[in-house]
């Protein structure tokens, strides 16, 4: 696939950096862009990424909606319905698809901005990012997943208050908030160490923690723990699993200690 508005950077691990690369338009999603991670994160795992770096070219991660292609397209309810259902078939993909995503954060991540953050796995902020929601002064309804995503991320109560108020969080708080995991100066170079570490996972051990653990959210808990059985059985008897663990056994493998 050619791709008029990604820089997909595929690295020998199996590391993809993948940048949205709009910059003079701060990285907003136009309907074209959305087409093209439906279609990169739809084929990532089959054409062999084993973790994805999702960045932005310049100083904003993204600004969510094109306000201006949506301005001149003036859709009707049934455009914009069908054009969030391919926003939603874009997340899904990167949420379920099995491929272990980071986004590394900085700038301006608002409105579909933090909807996109929101579907990654990993969030790494650097000092100049921050969240907000601004649809609500521009007359707008979140459309990309965050009444579900953003919510379970921060709660409903704080998902409200930066709907309606417009409120912007960052640094430290947006941490403890939830909105991010990690802040560190440079998100970008965390965000590939991060990625690399990811990739050394066996990749069907990645595909369940980055397919099962959503899928379980959506289920009750009796068909969740039905579910993660059936997930470990699969996992956790892979022929590959039993070199770490021979190596385990042999006291030749890793041991697990604290931060030092
Ligand atoms: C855009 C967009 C955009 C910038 N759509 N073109 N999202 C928002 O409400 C955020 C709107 N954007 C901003 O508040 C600011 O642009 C930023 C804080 C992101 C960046 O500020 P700044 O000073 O660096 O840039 P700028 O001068 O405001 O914009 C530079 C250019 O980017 C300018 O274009 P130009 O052709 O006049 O140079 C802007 O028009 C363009 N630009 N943001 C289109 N969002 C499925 S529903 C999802 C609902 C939503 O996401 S609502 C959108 C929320």
């Amino acid at each position: 696939m050619d791709y008029r508005n990604l820089l997909v950077d595929r690295q020998p691990d199996g590391v993809w950096i993948v940048t949205l690369n709009r910059p003079e338009k701060r990285n907003a999603l136009n309907a074209e862009t959305i087409e093209e991670l439906v279609g990169l994160f739809s084929c990532a795992m089959k054409d062999g990424a084993r973790a994805i770096v999702l960045a932005g070219a310049g100083p904003h991660f993204c600004a969510g909606l094109d306000l201006v292609e949506h301005h001149k397209a003036d859709r009707s309810p049934a455009e914009f319905w069908q054009l969030c259902l391919r926003w939603h078939e874009a997340f899904n993909k990167m949420e379920y698809g099995g491929v272990p995503v980071i986004a590394a954060l900085k700038g301006a991540v608002v409105g579909g901005g933090l909807e996109l953050a929101s579907a990654a796995h990993i969030r790494v902020a650097d000092p100049s990012t921050y969240f907000a929601l601004p649809e609500g002064q521009r007359g707008l309804f979140t459309g990309g997943g965050a009444t579900i995503r953003v919510t379970n991320l921060i709660g409903k109560a704080r998902m409200v208050d930066m709907m309606l108020t417009g409120r912007v969080y960052q640094g430290q708080e947006a941490i403890e908030l939830g909105l991010a995991q990690y802040l560190v100066e440079a998100s970008l170079a965390h965000a590939v160490v991060l990625a690399r570490r990811c990739a050394e996972n066996l990749p069907l051990t990645n595909f369940a923690i980055c397919s099962a653990i959503s899928h379980i959210q959506n289920m009750s808990a009796l068909d969740a723990a039905y579910a993660e059985a059936c997930v470990a059985g699969v996992v956790n008897t892979q022929p590959e699993a039993r070199v770490r663990l021979e190596d385990f056994a042999n006291k030749s493998g890793p041991r697990i200690r604290p931060n030092s």
